[in-house]
């Protein structure tokens, strides 16, 4: 009777295994969806729930703060969180995804109740990102998107809330058509390699530009979102190409960079050479100001409010669209002085 029993049990062991291996569960390690193996606190098949309570644990890793835009973002979320009465768990990854995927592993090892993450480079923090899912806690990215290939909104992670960069680079891309009358001999400085803002502002501008004959590209190089990444590569690209008389720089630090080389090279940033940027931070509006700098298409850094709205709505059981994109503005010679004030 009892070996019977036994081996009743194993049929049933290999029969679940089975059915296991036909769902065809990819990479995820342990747990998985299915029933009895579901993420603590996990809805069927879909996303961790999240409890509503009176306070909730937040988790932010942030990716670097060697900006005023992550400075910002940082001091957002920092103040939402405290005048909430939140509890926030906040780490500095000081730009290495590895280090990133490590504050997330120790969020998840504290159990906190949300992690608000802004991956700093596509692909590596996707598999942390399915390591909270699997633990039972949702994910709200922040300002930076996963590899889609990876991981999805709506099965591993809540939401994207942030911009929209491919319209970014279209916008920086539209105002240099204007500005130089179709006809420039374009630097680009790319942000961070691997991160979603610098693959998608660099489509959006080469997709813009496409079709004007006048407008190349005379070389493209990784500045790391930063000021002095960017001056270094401005100066060495400089000399590669002297005919350079625009740039595209993803973000305004690079810019800023720029317009160093370029002023120490003997060249007149704003007048033989014509900038356009990311961002809006305060420098690069007074830069516009100074008529260095062109424009900057707005990437709104103050993400506190929305993460918390989105947070809570999500506990109230409400659906979150996959992607909340920004409202952004565009700073020009026309607007620059009056939104100074405003700036970060
Ligand atoms: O443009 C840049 C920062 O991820 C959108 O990261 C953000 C970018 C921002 O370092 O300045």
């Amino acid at each position: 009777m009892q070996r019977a029993r036994f081996l009743a049990g194993w049929v049933l062991l290999v029969v679940a295994m089975v059915a296991l291996a036909a769902c065809g569960s990819t990479t995820d390690s342990g747990g998985g969806d299915g029933a009895g193996g579901q993420a603590a606190g996990g809805a069927a098949g879909g996303l961790p729930k999240l409890a509503q309570k009176d306070s909730y644990t937040v988790c932010f890793p942030q990716t670097e703060e060697n900006n005023p835009w992550r400075l910002a973002q940082t001091a957002s979320i920092k103040e939402e969180t405290s005048k909430r009465g939140w509890k926030l768990v906040y780490t500095n990854a000081a730009g290495s995804a590895a280090k990133q995927v490590a504050d997330v592993q120790s969020c998840i090892a504290q159990k906190v109740d949300v992690i608000w993450l802004p991956p700093r480079e596509e692909k590596p923090l996707a598999t942390a990102v399915k390591q909270a899912k699997q633990a039972g806690i949702p994910v709200f990215l922040l300002d930076r998107n996963v590899d889609q290939s990876l991981a999805k909104a709506g099965e591993d992670y809540v939401a994207f809330i942030g911009s929209d960069f491919v319209e970014e680079g279209k916008r920086a891309a539209e105002w240099l058509v204007k500005e130089t009358g179709g006809k420039a001999n374009i630097i680009q400085l790319l942000g961070t390699s691997g991160a979603s803002p610098a693959n998608d502002r660099r489509k959006g501008f080469e997709d813009a530009i496409k079709g004007q004959s006048g407008m190349k590209v005379l070389a493209s190089q990784d500045g790391d979102f930063n000021r002095d990444k960017g001056r270094q590569v401005m100066e060495t690209l400089l000399r590669a190409h002297p005919d350079v008389d625009a740039v595209y720089a993803h973000n305004d630090e690079m810019a800023i960079g720029a317009i160093a080389a370029l002023k120490a090279a003997g060249r007149k940033p704003g007048q033989d050479v014509t900038l356009v940027s990311i961002d809006g931070e305060r420098a690069a509006l007074e830069a516009i100001v100074d008529g260095e700098l062109g424009a900057s298409v707005e990437c709104n850094p103050r993400f506190g409010p929305k993460a918390a709205e989105t947070t809570l709505a999500y506990a109230a059981g409400q659906t979150i669209p996959p992607k909340i994109i920004n409202p952004d503005q565009f700073f020009d010679a026309s607007n620059a002085k009056e939104n100074i004030a405003a700036a970060y």
